[in-house]
């Protein structure tokens, strides 16, 4: 710290100190506006269970509750209840009901990215690769150690339904016979140092293709299974560029649980019980098989397993797996008699909206003043020069909408709550995404 600094640093902390003491902070416990129940005419708001919505209600109290003492401290609370309160953070959503395990109900395929969790094992970046569907067997890939770090018998992965689902990850639904704790890299090769990058995967029909380099040279990894057999996990391990040695770690198994079913390598255990496949030195275009089994003893006749087949050849299209093509298509509501919709409301009624949109195409709802349809969707139109005009949801700026919801995209939501306005009259509700406004139209009744 030079001796500048240093004057500066000491000349700052009593000031710093008499400001903390000067200042006046507000104490939200003692004050009447933290309590929804009392203090002033009940707002629309109240009694509104979550956040997002009660946090109205709170300000006003606030502000109400200050203005009364006719002054106020420098800093006043925030609201309570936007992180960790009673409903939920952020004000977004009520927690009471977020048990949901809906996500178990879809179909997931045959790869799964998301972090794995088994009460072991906690695998960030997992790929889970299902290889033999309905009661099979899957098995999960860890591309930081670019190895199989779990396999298991039985249905793939559930979900457990707190929070909506995902926040407890994706977990194996089955009898797991291969764990791997070990989170280090599972290569070594034969040089001083073993550098590898990690590339992605191939998906070919069924088949998962993991791509990787060590050193340099390309790897290709993919896992399968026999479809009529249980615990078991076959590999095959394709080296284009060739290998200068090495080797892979296959997890805490004994030795006679993994086979080398083709090719030039051979399974070794170090003293620790953990099996390796260790790989000489491999020309170009060299394959490795290997059978893996929960209760895999293989002398002889393991032939069977071993599927030689073209890796490279996988990382190419394949044919359509899902040749299948669905469409749907959103209607509009009938209007036989071709007269006007008509929504109503009383004068200054608060109105909560809840806007669906099951069609194909974005749309939004805007309610404007009585006589007004034709300027508010002519500038709706003009929004199409306007390069933020999806930031302001194709809503015209001008005082007369009276309010607006988002743009809602097909198959989405958007709750409006608004009050209507205190004169009456026979004003109107448009879609201003641009050229709707004249076929999306209706009339927007206030009555006494
Ligand atoms: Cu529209």
């Amino acid at each position: 710290m030079s001796p500048r600094t240093l004057l500066f640093s000491l000349l700052l902390l009593p000031s710093i100190v008499l400001a903390q003491e000067e200042l006046n902070l507000a104490n939200p416990d003692t004050h009447s506006y933290i309590e929804a129940s009392g203090s002033r005419d009940v707002h629309l708001y109240t009694d509104a269970e979550v956040n997002e919505a009660r946090i109205y209600d709170f300000y006003q109290r606030q502000a109400d509750y200050y203005m009364e003492q006719g002054s106020w401290p420098e800093i006043i609370p925030a609201f309570p209840g936007l992180d960790a309160g009673l409903h939920g953070h952020w004000g977004l959503h009520s927690e009471n009901d977020h048990e949901d395990g809906r996500w178990n109900d879809i179909d997931m395929g045959t790869v799964w990215r998301q972090t794995f969790r088994t009460p072991e094992l906690n695998i960030g970046k997992a790929v889970s690769v299902r290889l033999v569907e309905e009661d099979g067997i899957s098995t999960t890939f860890d591309p930081l150690t670019l190895s199989y770090r779990v396999a298991w018998d039985g249905e793939y992965i559930e979900f457990d339904p707190f929070r909506w689902g995902t926040s407890r990850n994706a977990q194996p639904q089955g009898t797991i016979w291969l764990a791997d704790p070990d989170d280090s890299l599972a290569w070594s090769s034969a040089s001083e140092t073993t550098e590898v990058s990690y590339h992605g995967f191939y998906r070919h029909t069924d088949r998962v293709v993991f791509s990787y380099d060590i050193n340099g040279s390309k790897v290709l990894d993919s896992p399968w299974s026999p479809k009529d057999e249980t615990s078991v996990l076959l590999r095959t391990l394709s080296f284009p560029d060739g290998f200068d040695g090495g080797r892979h770690r296959l997890g805490k198994l004994p030795i006679e649980r993994a086979v080398v079913t083709f090719g030039n390598a051979t399974v070794i255990q170090d003293p620790n019980g953990i099996s390796w496949l260790e790989i000489p030195e491999l020309p170009e275009g060299s394959s490795i098989g290997l059978a893996i089994g929960a209760s895999l003893v293989l002398t002889d006749g393991h032939a069977r397993y071993a599927t030689n087949l073209s890796l490279t050849e996988l990382t190419q299209g394949g044919s359509i797996r899902w040749p299948q093509t669905i469409s749907t298509q959103g209607t509009r509501a009938e209007n036989p008699d071709g007269k006007a919709y008509v929504i109503e409301a009383k004068a200054g009624e608060f109105i909560k909206l809840v806007f669906e949109n099951p069609d194909v195409m974005p749309h939004n709802v805007v309610f404007c003043t009585e006589g007004n349809l034709k300027k508010v969707g002519d500038m709706s139109f003009a929004m199409l020069n306007d390069p933020k005009a999806a930031d302001k949801h194709y809503t015209p700026d001008t005082p007369e909408v009276i309010a607006n919801s988002h743009l809602v995209f097909p198959g989405g939501k958007h709750i409006l709550h608004f009050q209507a306005p205190e004169e009456t009259g026979d004003h109107h509700f448009v879609c201003t995404f641009p050229g709707h406004w004249m076929t999306m139209n209706g009339i927007f009744r206030v009555t006494e």
